[in-house]
């Protein structure tokens, strides 16, 4: 009882000692955690520091401490230290993570946390069936508003998962008071029909009330009978965040109700009237935090800042680099012509024969969620048969379907990856990628960089891409890489031919990045891309283009569908005219992207046109385009060409689709002008 008076004194003295840094413009943001210490840190004294898994929020400050973070560490990510075990300075303060403490680096965006906790737990059951470890994810009411809360909710009632919610209800989402953001009020009743949910809903300013609450949601996931949502109504007396005032919507009595529950009050009162603590005793205890917040302080204001030249460092592995020679090799042939899906599909099995920790998940990806229809019916495996047959061989915990939720289908894959399994996530089509927009781009690539490369999550999402498919109109046909390849810390991929399919998804499954791999749908079956398997070790380095086709006085850059579209251009052209000896050069990734091979090139040629599927306005072209003009101006002979899809959607009807979309005559028309110049 004293520890836990201690804790909670201890998280509300620094928060109050962050305010008057903050005033002073010695730290630079500050957000507090006061009122919600209680149930903090009952959670925190129930479950196992650095043996349970912890998704906080930014109010659990209190949670932190009583798993073992420090107030020196704590003010030091307030002073943005080098140092700062959660981020070195990257994050703002209160954005906890702790590798030692199992505590995992969490962005700013409310609502990611559910998802990737799931995947988390989803780890420790893979590893042992029968785990007794918990996660626990954190969050305010505010955010269970977000659709991966309740995504979350489904598959953890789905897969029965060791999860502990935890909704921290302090009333208010800044400044939108609960009965106007959740429907009747109470998160935890609007939840009542989930299966297999321990629910809880109880005072969480209550020190004793709470750690009964937790206690028991805890045994009920040790157990194995499901996931827990616990439901703890807290005060916010210090507004949202200092940039807030909530003076502005909370009226004197509402603040004075609120006050009258502050644990910091309530606790150490019944601690006294109990007789397990005197005021003396209590005063003492105080000083003594004050005290060792005072140097804790000083000390930390006084550590290095982040070098500015550290500012790279950590957007990807620094132990395997998929641009390196070590993942150059030759192929070592078997059998016949496969086509690139088939191809995808022996490389998937091929990894996961190898290990045991790649793990291939989407929808509609196994041959049968119903594994005793198996006898009878051959078996789904992806709506493009990419991934036929895993689940027959590997089991159904190694390949499995997911609900149509893609931002948790992301989620998880992260949660999965940060635990150290190689998940292989597939988004059904790339059209619809978008809900997992938030998870690839504030939270896959992120996580290295911003937690300093405290955690990392190398999973593999695999998308097919793309249109020409006659009648795949608008939302079957969708290209958009240049919106991934924007994205620091994520890898981009996109193979034209199997072998090349083969070796680019080998060596995704083998880096320690996140790598988004696309596959050309139009690609999958083709006939003159099609390669014998190239073995069970074939990699391509990430970064290095091939030069399909050599020529000496035009450069055509281009990747994925195009590919054998300039091919077909440039020999039309070289037929009629023998002089004009084009070079295609085929990226196969797109971050990296093989600049040299692009320099070498063009400084040959002196005339260049990037060529891709995607709409030219903001394409990934645009980028190619302005690099050339701006480091390669003097060895060009003509302005850079892009060609590209109109800036529009793809349409239904062949005759609208063949009109947007690039063909190889607009292609050889681009290449006869740029050749004339
Ligand atoms: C996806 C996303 N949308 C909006 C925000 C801005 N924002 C930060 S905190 C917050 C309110 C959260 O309220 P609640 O979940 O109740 O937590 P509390 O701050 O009350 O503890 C909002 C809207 C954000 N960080 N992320
Ligand atoms: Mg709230």
């Amino acid at each position: 009882m004293i520890r836990a008076f201690r804790l909670m004194q201890m998280a509300r003295r620094l928060d109050d000692r962050e305010i008057a840094l903050k005033r002073q413009n010695r730290i630079f943001f500050q957000i507090s955690g006061a009122g919600h210490e209680a149930v903090q840190v009952a959670a925190g004294m129930v479950l196992r520091s650095g043996r349970d898994w912890f998704y906080p929020y930014y109010r659990d400050r209190a949670l932190c401490l009583a798993l073992g973070v420090t107030p020196y560490e704590m003010l030091q990510q307030a002073a943005g230290a080098e140092a700062d075990p959660a981020s070195g300075g990257r994050q703002m303060p209160s954005h906890w993570g702790h590798a030692q403490h199992h505590i995992v680096s969490g962005s700013s965006a409310t609502g990611t946390q559910f998802s990737q906790a799931a995947g988390c737990a989803e780890a420790s059951l893979y590893r042992d069936p029968e785990t007794g470890e918990v996660t626990l994810v954190a969050s305010g009411e505010g955010a269970t508003s977000e659709g991966e809360f309740w995504e979350t909710l489904n598959i953890a009632c789905l897969k029965r998962l060791p999860l502990v919610f935890l909704v921290e209800d302090n009333g208010y989402a800044i400044s939108v008071p609960v009965e106007y953001q959740t429907a009747g009020g109470s998160v935890s009743q609007l939840a009542a029909g989930f299966p297999d949910l321990h629910r809880q809903e109880f005072d969480g300013t209550d020190f004793l009330a709470s750690y009964r609450a937790v206690k028991k949601a805890v045994e009920h996931c040790r157990r194995r009978q499901g996931p827990a949502l616990l439901h703890a109504h807290v005060i916010r007396p210090y507004s949202h965040s200092l940039s807030d005032d909530e003076r502005l919507y909370k009226t004197p009595a509402e603040r004075e109700a609120e006050a009258g529950r502050d644990p910091l009050v309530t606790f150490p009162s019944l601690l006294m009237e109990e007789g397990v603590l005197d005021r003396e005793t209590l005063n003492g205890i105080t000083h003594a935090i004050d005290a060792e917040i005072h140097d804790a302080a000083q000390q930390a204001l006084c550590d290095e800042p982040p070098a500015p030249a550290s500012a790279l460092r950590h957007l990807y592995s620094e132990t395997v680099d998929p641009t390196s020679e070590d993942f150059a090799s030759q192929p070592q042939f078997q059998g016949g012509p496969m086509t690139m899906v088939d191809l995808i599909n022996a490389t998937l099995r091929g990894e996961m024969r190898r290990n045991p920790e790649v793990l291939v998940f989407g929808e509609d990806v196994a041959d049968s969620s119903r594994e005793r229809n198996l006898s009878e019916v051959r078996g789904k495996g992806g709506v493009f048969k990419a991934t036929g047959g895993l689940q027959i061989e590997f089991g159904s915990r190694r390949c499995f379907n997911t609900p149509i939720a893609e931002g948790t289908l992301v989620g998880r894959a992260i949660g999965m990856a940060t635990r150290g399994l190689k998940p292989v996530a597939e988004i059904q089509f790339f059209d619809y990628i978008w809900p997992a927009m938030m998870q690839i781009r504030c939270e896959m690539a992120t996580l290295r960089w911003r937690s300093n490369g405290a955690f990392s999550c190398p999973a593999v999402i695999r998308v097919p891409i793309g249109g020409y498919l006659n009648g795949g109109a608008i939302f079957h046909s969708q290209s958009g890489e240049s919106i991934f390849t924007h994205i620091p810390g994520l890898r981009v991929a996109m193979p034209a031919t199997a072998l090349d399919a083969s070796g680019l998804l080998r060596t995704a499954l083998r880096a320690d990045d996140p790598v988004l791999f696309l596959e050309h749908k139009k690609l999958y079956r083709e006939a003159y891309n099609r390669s014998p398997d190239p073995g069970p070790d074939f990699t391509i380095p990430f970064g290095r283009a091939r030069v399909v086709k050599p020529g000496l006085r035009l450069t055509v850059v281009t990747y994925g569908a195009l590919v054998q579209k300039a091919l077909v251009a440039a020999a039309g052209i070289e037929k009629r005219n023998p002089r004009a000896s084009i070079e295609v050069i085929d990226l196969r990734s797109l971050a990296p992207y093989d600049w040299e091979a692009i320099r070498a090139s063009v400084e040959k040629t002196g005339r260049v046109m990037v060529a891709h599927e995607d709409s030219v306005a903001w394409g990934f072209g645009a980028e190619i385009a302005a690099r050339i003009a701006d480091e390669l101006f003097t060895s060009l002979d003509a302005p850079v060409r892009r060609v590209g899809a109109l800036d529009t959607w793809v349409g239904y009807h062949p005759q609208l689709e063949t009109a947007i979309l690039p063909q190889t005559e607009t292609l050889a028309a681009e290449m006869e002008r740029l050749l004339a110049y």
